[in-house]
């Protein structure tokens, strides 16, 4: 509380605190806390910005939820399961968990479900709101239970992604993954959502089951997963900055 109060009083008068999202959202009160990745993310941790994301209603899907990146994964393991309809599918859950678990999609239909009406934003400048419907990360990190120095959740997907040069991607192609502190892991709005628009998850948007985690940009809603891992630290994945794109530039924590 001190810290924030601190923080307050070095704001110019005039400027109220209208809400934390609309705050964080207000491009002078970003100028002012100051700018870049660590201070949106110091910031937002500081007020606590358990705030939801923006939720549509039904009228305001988009026809169609654009693919993007990644469309058909070329891994024989993901190709053998989706022509298997995913029954032989699981996702893993380890690293720093009490019980280790191997999730099949029935075991994710079985939990309690939430399914929400959202904004994704891509950086490449085109936006589509869907509903996404899946149980809560939340849940299922309970049910392996975090251990003594868990700080991050890093999301392993099937897929091999090079990029397009023309985008800004890249080179050398490797594994698709992303990554999310706590405060994001056991937010209401991440789910591991298998459905869109009541649909199961078509092969572009990231069969059989994707991230959703609303607050932040397009490129952390990791498709294709294949498995968890609670860990202490991200410098053992990829290129050690915590994703794909990351790795190559963009920001971790990618809040909108
Ligand atoms: N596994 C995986 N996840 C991914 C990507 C990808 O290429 N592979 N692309 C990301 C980007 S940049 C965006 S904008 C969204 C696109 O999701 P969509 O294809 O459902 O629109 O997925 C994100 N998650
Ligand atoms: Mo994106």
């Amino acid at each position: 509380m001190i810290l924030r109060r601190q923080l307050l009083t070095a704001l110019p008068a005039g400027l109220m605190l209208t809400g934390c999202d609309a705050l964080t959202r207000n491009s002078t009160a970003k100028a002012i806390i100051g700018s870049g990745e660590q201070a949106t993310y110091r910031w937002q941790r500081l007020v606590g910005r358990d705030g939801l994301a923006r939720e549509f209603s039904a009228a305001d899907i988009s026809p169609v939820f654009k693919v993007n990146g990644t469309r058909a994964p070329t891994n024989p393991l993901w190709q053998a399961l989706s022509v298997g309809g995913f029954a032989d599918w699981r996702l893993k859950v380890s690293g720093l968990v009490s019980r280790e678990l191997s999730l099949s999609l029935p075991q994710l239909r079985a939990l309690p479900q939430r399914s929400q009406i959202t904004r994704h934003d891509c950086v490449e400048g085109w936006s589509a709101i869907g509903q996404w419907t899946g149980p809560q990360l939340a849940s299922i990190l309970k049910a392996a239970g975090l251990r003594d120095g868990a700080r991050y959740i890093v999301f392993l997907c099937a897929d091999d992604y090079g990029g397009e040069a023309s985008k800004g991607g890249l080179q050398s192609s490797s594994r698709y993954y992303e990554s999310i502190d706590l405060v994001d892991a056991f937010h209401p709005q991440t789910i591991l959502a298998h459905s869109l628009n009541n649909q199961p998850l078509s092969t572009g948007n990231g069969a059989p089951v994707r991230l959703r985690v609303e607050r932040q940009l397009g490129y952390k809603q990791a498709k294709y997963l294949m498995q968890i891992v609670v860990a202490d630290s991200l410098a053992p994945f990829g290129g050690g900055k915590g994703g794909y794109w990351p790795d190559r530039g963009y920001e971790w924590y990618a809040g909108t």
